[in-house]
């Protein structure tokens, strides 16, 4: 399980606010609210029968990469066992890993794909 720290952004000393009104003192609030979204790495794996062809089209198909940088993914997985084919957000992650997916299972291929979440 992972631990959530909240991020502490530097900020002049908190200045209480009296309203006139009816005296009520407002401190400022010290910590970010609003986070940017996490970043999430749609990484392909390696597999010893789904066709090099195959994966090339898919990469160029549903990461939009053209044919060479396709290619030069491919076979980056096909050596390392693995390889990362796009960042996205996570619902645009999630829909990529969907397609590759669903394409793979309609050919017959036992191609694997996953979402994994990045640092940030
Ligand atoms: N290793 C496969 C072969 O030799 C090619 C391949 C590459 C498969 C990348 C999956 O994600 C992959 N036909």
């Amino acid at each position: 399980m992972s631990t959530k720290i909240p991020k502490i952004i530097p900020q002049p000393p908190a200045k209480p606010q009296v309203d006139d009104t009816d005296g009520t003192v407002v401190l400022e609030r010290r910590t970010q609210k609003t986070k940017p979204p996490k970043l999430y790495q749609v990484v392909m794996l390696n597999d010893d029968y789904t066709p090099m062809e195959f994966v090339v089209i898919v990469i160029q198909e549903f990461f939009g990469k053209d044919l060479e940088t396709a290619t030069q993914i491919m076979l980056k997985i096909h050596l390392d066992g693995r390889g990362v084919c796009g960042v996205y957000s996570r619902d645009v992650a999630a829909t990529k890993v969907n397609q590759v997916m669903e394409a793979a299972n309609k050919a017959g291929h036992p191609l694997q794909c996953v979402a994994e979440p990045l640092d940030s």
